[in-house]
């Protein structure tokens, strides 16, 4: 039995999940679409796939079984809740939201129902790379991370469109997710420095660099760059006790020519982490068509989001910005939940203060 799913939003990310939800993955159709840019919609809806004129009534639709939703991050809250009040599995690019209110009020409408719907777009967590990287930290050998040093360029963002919070709300959302899934930890404080600004970004404020304070003491630095002009980078190294163990570089090809030896860039999100989005909506779309969500939850959005938030307040204020999440529901719990992990992140932060 094939998922029936609706896709809300159908700009690159949603014309992009399209066509791995029609071409390349299998037990799922792609039967509705829905875009506040109707035409768009018109455009790239799937044969027979009905349009409607707003995410609403699509979500209500009795065709419709379960959610895609790849509109603009302040539009995310709204059709969340829709999907939660009529409880169909969702899957929501991330940002989950745009607000710690609002991932609260996610949240909240989420545990009142009982049951796991919504699956954020982290797609990183699925990405073979960041799962072996994950393994060895898991197996313990080289001992506890103490360092994680993360690097995340993109050749350019759209201009007018990409804003100066942009980096700390849309684009850090991805370190913050991977850093504390990778070191099985929460992020305590932020810190966030600015410095030259590249001209190719005009006024943006481009390139910045924040500082994770995460619960356990470890530190994770982020380097994000928008307009570094050569490619998509994403690169990751943890420096544990006894080893360190990083990302390779993607592409793996090795060429060598006549002008020498170099290595390919992916030119973006969609090239580098093509297989990860094929993976993650795999995973999805077995736990949508059980009626519940796996991977990335509206907890794990809703951290992301506080760090967001933090660091937002810390590139105004220069100083280190806590991080205070609520007690997580049972509904999310996970090997997260070491009882040390507030302790540790309260006297952490007393000491930073
Ligand atoms: P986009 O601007 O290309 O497309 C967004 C589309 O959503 C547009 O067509 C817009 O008209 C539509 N839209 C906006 N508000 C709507 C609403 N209320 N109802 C219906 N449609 C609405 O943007 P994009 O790059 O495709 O990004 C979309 C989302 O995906 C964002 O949240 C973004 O952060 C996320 N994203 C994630 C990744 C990733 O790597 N996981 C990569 C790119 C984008
Ligand atoms: C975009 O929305 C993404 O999620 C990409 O993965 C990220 O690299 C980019 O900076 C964001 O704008």
């Amino acid at each position: 039995m094939s998922l029936n799913v609706g896709v809300i939003g159908t700009g690159m990310i949603g014309q992009d999940h399209i066509r791995r939800l029609t071409k390349v993955l299998s037990g799922v159709n792609v039967v509705a679409v829905n875009d506040i840019d109707a035409a768009r919609a018109a455009l790239v809806a799937p044969d027979g796939a009905t349009v409607f004129d707003t995410a609403r009534e699509l979500i209500r639709a009795e065709t419709v079984e379960a959610v895609v939703v790849c509109s603009w991050g302040p539009a995310h809250e709204e059709q969340l809740l829709e999907c939660i009040a009529v409880g169909k599995p969702v899957f929501c690019e991330k940002p989950l939201v745009t607000t710690a209110a609002a991932a609260r009020r996610v949240m909240d409408a989420e545990v009142a129902f009982g049951r796991r719907l919504v699956q954020v777009g982290f797609m990183r967590r699925f990405d073979a790379d960041y799962r072996r990287l994950k393994a060895t930290l898991d197996d313990g050998a080289l001992g506890a991370p103490l360092m994680f040093h993360s690097t995340h360029r993109n050749a350019s963002v759209p201009e007018g469109l990409y804003t100066s919070e942009m980096p700390l709300n849309d684009t850090l959302v991805h370190d913050a997710d991977i850093s504390r899934w990778l070191l099985d930890d929460e992020v305590a404080g932020v810190e966030v420095r600015v410095p030259r600004r590249s001209s190719r970004g005009k006024e943006l404020r481009d390139p910045v660099v924040v500082l994770l304070h995460m619960a356990s003491g470890a530190l994770v630095d982020v380097e994000i760059s928008v307009n570094i002009a050569y490619g998509y980078d994403i690169r990751g190294e943890v420096s544990c006790e006894a080893g360190t163990v990083s990302l390779p570089l993607r592409p793996a090809s090795i060429i060598r020519d006549i002008h020498g030896v170099r290595q390919a860039v992916p030119i973006d999100w969609r090239e580098r982490f093509i297989e990860a989005y094929d993976q993650e909506f795999r995973e999805w779309i077995v736990a949508a068509g059980q009626g519940t969500a796996t991977g990335p939850s509206t907890w794990d959005g809703y951290a992301a989001t506080l760090v967001a938030d933090a660091a937002l307040r810390a590139v105004e204020s220069g100083a280190l910005e806590k991080v205070d999440m609520v007690t997580r529901p049972a509904l999310y719990a996970s090997k997260n939940d070491r009882p040390d992990h507030g302790q540790f992140s309260q006297q952490r932060m007393k000491s930073a203060s």
